[in-house]
């Protein structure tokens, strides 16, 4: 077992004062990332006192503390999974070789490219979310937001420490262009897509933290099955806290939906007087689930991918639970995929390693399939016959095989009339986003609650949910 050591301005797992060049290159990345935060990071409340888990080490209980802490006080620090003995490379050419516990030459460039890329969608959620505590619905949910965004900190901390210590000056200067880049900005946006998205109210923020952040759980556990031993390491650490970011989420909108629930009971389910009691009606959270979700499916890349495809040939990168295949090679295999040939869709044979990315989507699909069961439990729970669903893969997609071409949410492709004349029907408009914004009043008072949510089931770690999760 590592032994972690809080004594220093870092904490860690990672003997981090027996390297002195690399302390001193994260201790000088520090205070440009404190200043980050300051700009970019929770607006207001940096001096008030939040109920938080910190991550003091990597054992079973110990990296759950939890106490009230400034967030700008919160230790950020660096925890690596322990190393395994032996670990070998889990997929590609170099299948059952030992797992790199330093950076190959050869493979420097596409790993820094995946480190960047993760690393990058850290910090781009925080600004996201940067003005989302101005309106919480709560106590206990404000002191939610503020947790996912300093575990996001943590995250990016994760990735520049792998820049850091492997990378040299290149990663030195990328970890600097991690503070740079800004969500949303035309002129130095983040990277991926769905980063640069606004997230202007709690309903997308539960849905991002639904749908995003499994992007993230599926992304990290691909990297988990790295033949690059430090970044599996690291990837795995972090998996034990995006569970609870997707806890938030999914939580989150089981919440709004049992007060849609309960107030379609009342007066019927005509979204006019479901919103005349001050809750979402069910097509609007609907209508963000399908924004959100189809967003999120963009993440995985493109369905056909040869970047995909060396990554895994090379052991950079490997599918969820890799172990759980019984080919680990995969040069013989096919993938079946639903292609658009002259306006039809007809099936293709797709060579395996090139639709890797596809193979991580399936998965999170399922998962998210689950994740909608549940939802429906409360409306069933509530006795209402409606129900949510996920809408197709192939819907409003605007990365891979059927980006920018027209289908519906039931994958039918449909004319850009017929897109034009339902659009209104499947993604929030104009009107709805107002609607939800109107509903973004704060409520701060310990225990209790905004008129469009219902209360928690029960509070974090064991206190009440009237706990003063957030105080001055
Ligand atoms: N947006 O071969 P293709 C998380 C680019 S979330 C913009 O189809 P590839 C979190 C691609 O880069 C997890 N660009 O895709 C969640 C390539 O560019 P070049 C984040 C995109 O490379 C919530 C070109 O299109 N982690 O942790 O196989 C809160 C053709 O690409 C997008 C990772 O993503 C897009 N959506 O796969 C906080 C893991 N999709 O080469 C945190 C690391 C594709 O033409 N990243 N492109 O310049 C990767 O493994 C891969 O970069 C991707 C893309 C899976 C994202
Ligand atoms: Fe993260
Ligand atoms: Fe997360």
């Amino acid at each position: 077992m590592s032994v972690a050591d809080l004594s220093g301005r870092i904490p860690n797992n990672v003997n981090l004062k027996d390297d002195k060049r690399l302390l001193r290159a994260l201790e000088s990345w520090q205070p440009k990332y404190i200043d980050w935060w300051m700009e970019m990071g929770p607006d207001g409340f940096q001096a008030d006192q939040i109920y938080l888990r910190t991550a003091i080490s990597v054992d079973r209980d110990g990296w759950a503390q939890f106490g009230h802490v400034k967030m700008p006080e919160y230790r950020w620090g660096i925890f690596l999974a322990d190393r395994e003995d032996g670990r070998k490379i889990p997929c590609g050419d170099h299948y059952g070789k030992d797992a790199w516990q330093d950076v190959p030459g050869e493979h420097r460039n596409a790993l820094r490219r995946m480190i960047v890329t993760q690393g990058d969608t850290e910090p781009a959620s925080v600004e996201q979310q940067r003005r989302l505590g101005q309106t919480a619905p709560s106590l206990y949910d404000l002191r939610n937001l503020f947790q996912v965004n300093v575990e996001e900190g943590r995250h990016l901390w994760a990735m520049v420490y792998l820049l850091h210590s492997y990378f040299g000056r290149d990663g030195r200067e990328e970890a600097e262009d991690l503070l740079v880049r800004r969500s949303g900005n035309a002129d130095k946006p983040r990277i991926l897509t769905t980063f640069n998205d606004p997230c202007e109210d709690w309903l997308s923020f539960f849905m991002f933290t639904t749908f995003t952040d499994r992007d993230g759980k599926f992304q990290l556990h691909a990297l988990a099955e790295s033949g690059f031993d430090p970044l599996s390491r690291t990837c795995r650490f972090m998996l034990t806290e995006e569970s609870h970011h997707m806890f938030v989420g999914e939580t989150g909108i089981q919440r709004v939906v049992k007060r849609c629930a309960e107030v379609m009971n009342k007066v019927g389910p005509e979204p006019d007087r479901v919103r005349a009691e001050g809750a979402i009606d069910l097509p609007t959270i609907q209508k963000y689930l399908n924004m959100w979700y189809t967003s999120s499916l963009d993440l995985f890349g493109g369905e056909k991918s040869s970047n995909a495809a060396s990554y895994f040939a090379e052991g950079l990168k490997g599918r969820f639970m890799e172990s759980k295949y019984d080919d680990h090679v995969c040069v013989d295999g096919h993938y079946d995929m639903t292609v658009v040939q002259d306006d039809r869709l007809v099936q293709e044979q797709i060579p395996l390693r090139i639709a890797m990315n596809e193979i991580l989507r399936d998965g999170y699909v399922s998962d998210c399939e689950n994740t909608v069961e549940r939802w429906n439990k409360v409306l069933e729970r509530e006795g209402r016959e409606e129900r949510l669903y996920l809408p197709n893969r192939r819907f409003n997609r605007r990365v891979g095989e059927y980006a920018n071409i027209r289908f519906d949410p039931q994958g039918n492709l449909i004319s850009e009339h017929e897109w034009t004349s339902k659009r209104d029907q499947w993604l929030p408009t104009t009107a709805d986003f107002a609607y939800v914004k109107s509903l973004m009043h704060p409520v701060v008072e310990p225990g209790k609650i905004a008129s469009w949510i219902a209360p928690p089931q029960k509070g974090i770690n064991n206190q009440p949910f009237e706990f003063e999760y957030v105080r001055k």
